[in-house]
């Protein structure tokens, strides 16, 4: 068979997604698989397999970026990489991170049973924790490996429980020896679901990535007065359950007075004591702050700081913040995604240029590398819940078009 005629095989990709969807299955047929939980480690210990069994050289490194290795034929030349994550938020659907790896192992697959070689090594990456819902930041294992974060401040990451991320990962037998960074690749391309609502509202296939929206995360600290609901006068209250409800409402106010995209979210948000006759004493809430561009996404930084002192002075509370995140916009290369459009063409699937809402670990791979991310629908935009939902088809499709993008460079 000619490599241009090449194609994935839909239903083993399909038959991986539903065996790893099964690995901390959560009602509503998603995936909760929280970094270095036990789920997790079922997750890796599972991916782990697959890797050896198509015959890939599996090396971990010490922040647990599992790598599986396909020789080329010059060992000497640099691998083309893809890959995702398999870690999921709690409430995770099963395409998120995962149809990455395993669209990457789909296109080692193909490859093998073509018997096609490659010039260039193909490494598929496994990065930890790049949902950072448990251990901030998001995409830490990726950038640890690019050297965006000392391995040490790595080690030393205390989730949201209270655990040590060092501790953790030993605890799941994925602190690896392989130096960080090992691999440098010539280049990544990512396979994804969007996440978002473009492509399907678009009903196009194919997204060809060629940026990312910059990303600021927070937490947010209020110390007030916990006192009686009856009896306290509300001149008198210092309510710190009150200052977590003016934060979300002002997030949203600063969104729509922004506009242009920028888009701000209090997703997690908790009082002590959290009773209901007792004005809260503390209120711990998350801001995540997003925008295209670098500028106005400090703007709204600046104009949330503003109203946090503003709100201090006003109900006699002291606010304090702690920065979780903080990434600018990333351009990716755009000669891959002209790569990737071509391949969609040639291909016969309809496709676009597009930005990612989400962060990815792309956005790190291409602080050393050029990096691009191909991109299919999620039905109805839905993500991070476990009724997210690509078409067969459509994860089809992406894995083809990650099969011959990653030929084009591997050759
Ligand atoms: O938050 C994000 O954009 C990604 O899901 N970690
Ligand atoms: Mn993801
Ligand atoms: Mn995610």
């Amino acid at each position: 068979m000619k490599p241009a005629d090449l194609r994935i095989d839909a239903g083993r990709l399909l038959r991986r997604l539903e065996a790893l969807a099964q690995v901390g299955a959560i009602e509503g047929g998603g995936c909760c698989r929280v970094a270095l939980s036990d789920e997790d480690k079922a997750g890796r210990d599972l991916v782990c397999g697959w890797m050896r069994e198509l015959g890939l050289a599996v090396s971990v490194d010490p922040v647990g970026n599992i790598f599986g290795l396909r020789a080329g034929t010059d060992a000497q030349a640099a691998p083309v990489m893809t890959g995702s994550h398999i870690d999921t938020v709690r409430t995770g659907g099963r395409y998120d991170g995962n149809l990455g790896v395993l669209g990457g192992l789909e296109v080692v697959e193909s490859l093998n049973d073509a018997g096609l070689a490659t010039r260039r090594p193909l490494v598929v990456a496994v990065f930890t924790d790049e949902e950072g819902a448990r251990f901030p930041p998001d995409m830490l294992g990726s950038l640890a490996y690019v050297g965006g974060m000392p391995l040490a401040e790595a080690l030393d990451v205390v989730s949201i429980d209270g655990r040590r991320f060092g501790d953790e990962l030993a605890r799941i037998g994925y602190a690896g020896s392989a130096p960080l960074g090992t691999h440098k690749p010539h280049a990544y391309i990512e396979l994804h679901v969007e996440q978002g609502p473009v492509l399907d509202a678009e009903g196009i296939t194919i997204g060809a990535v060629e940026d990312l929206q910059g990303i600021s995360w927070q937490e947010v600290s209020v110390t007030g007065q916990s006192n009686h609901a009856g009896t306290t006068p509300m001149r008198l209250r210092h309510d710190a359950g009150y200052c977590a409800a003016a934060i979300g409402t002002f997030l949203r106010t600063l969104a729509g007075e922004m506009g242009g995209g920028q888009v701000c979210t209090m997703g997690a948000v908790t009082l002590h004591p959290n009773l209901i006759n007792v004005v809260a004493a503390r209120a711990k809430v998350t801001a995540d702050l997003r925008n295209t561009d670098e500028l106005r996404l400090q703007e709204a930084e600046r104009r949330l700081a503003a109203f946090l002192a503003e709100l201090a002075q006003a109900e006699g509370v002291k606010i304090e913040t702690r920065r979780l995140a903080r990434f600018e916009p990333v351009r990716f290369d755009a000669g891959l995604a002209d790569a990737i459009e071509r391949h969609a063409a040639r291909l016969g699937y309809t496709h676009r240029r597009m930005t990612s809402g989400a962060g990815h670990d792309a956005q790190m791979l291409a602080r050393i590398c050029p990096a691009a991310m191909v991109f299919v629908p999620s039905v109805g935009g839905i993500s991070h819940n476990p009724a997210e939902h690509t078409e067969p088809a459509d994860l089809a499709a992406g894995a083809n078009v990650l099969l011959h993008t990653l030929l084009e460079l591997a050759s």
